[in-house]
């Protein structure tokens, strides 16, 4: 009786809040979805504001369609006035009006709000598949708005090309370009250089003008999605959970090899095979 009173008493345990603001992918292995499971396999508890919806399967988008600005920035504002939102993480975002009322709602305390709520800015622009998934306008829209509020931006090989009107191909040159980005961006830069289909799958942190190397074994033969965003969500959530930056990150490289590593297969009938990446640890 006594037991039961006390059970009874106890209060629920608090728990981390992260919030993705990113797209829905139908087939669950990227976007809103990702960050969901990732968030769920790390402890946290996700929150989300939609940007569009995408209908596709890994490695075919079919259809792209948008949610409107106004109502993207309404459910953030609404989910930052009532949680204590540990860390934001942006995924695809779409078009430059999206970017702007994405900024516009994470603006409001300026500055001093960005460094208490980090900021994970994925720059996604192309799926795994090759198929461009932001307008080619909306990249002046993260230069000049998003990126200012970020902490810390990720963008793949491709993507920082795009950025810097450039091609980056080896590590010599990630080391160039990320600390450019760095430099311009007044932001720490994850430069992922698992495109570089080496022995090892590198990236590197431009982070308080040192640059840290995070590796892990390149997992050959995977036709999958969603590590960009799975990494990305993993890195906020551990930031929301009070992790520094770097440990974050480390965790977060580990938590991606070992969703790869445990992908699930299945068949489909017009797409052949298809791996999903397994985010339950
Ligand atoms: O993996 C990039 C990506 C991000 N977000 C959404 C996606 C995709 C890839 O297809 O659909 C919603």
């Amino acid at each position: 009786m006594g037991k039961q009173r006390s059970r009874r008493s106890e209060s629920p345990p608090t728990v981390a809040i992260a919030l993705t603001v990113a797209g829905s992918d139908c087939s669950a292995g990227a976007g809103i979805q990702a960050d969901l499971k990732t968030f769920a396999a790390l402890g946290v508890y996700g929150l989300t504001a939609v940007t569009c919806i995408v209908a596709e399967i890994p490695g075919k988008v079919s259809r792209i369609e948008a949610v409107t600005a106004g109502m993207v920035r309404k459910q953030i504002e609404v989910l930052l006035e009532s949680f204590q939102v540990g860390a934001i993480k942006t995924g695809l975002l779409c078009s430059a009006e999206i970017i702007s009322a994405v900024a516009k709602a994470i603006q409001p305390l300026g500055r001093k709000f960005a460094r208490r709520v980090p900021l994970v800015v994925d720059p996604v622009m192309i799926a795994t598949s090759g198929d461009r998934l932001l307008e080619p306008a909306a990249i002046d829209a993260y230069k000049n708005k998003l990126f200012p509020l970020a902490t810390l931006i990720t963008p793949n090989l491709d993507e920082a090309g795009l950025l810097l009107e450039t091609t980056v191909k080896n590590r010599k040159q990630m080391e160039t370009y990320g600390k450019t980005l760095a430099k311009k961006y007044r932001a720490s830069i994850l430069l992922k250089g698992g495109h570089i289909r080496g022995r090892n799958a590198i990236d590197l942190l431009f982070h308080d003008g040192k640059v840290t190397e995070f590796s892990a074994p390149f997992v050959h033969g995977v036709a999958t999605h969603g590590t960009g965003c799975t990494y990305s969500a993993a890195i906020a959530g551990g930031l929301a959970s009070g992790l520094a930056l770097t440990e974050a990150i480390a965790r977060a490289k580990r938590f991606v090899t070992k969703s790869i590593a445990r992908r699930f297969r299945w068949k489909s009938g017009s797409a052949g095979t298809i791996d999903a990446l397994n985010h339950s640890i």
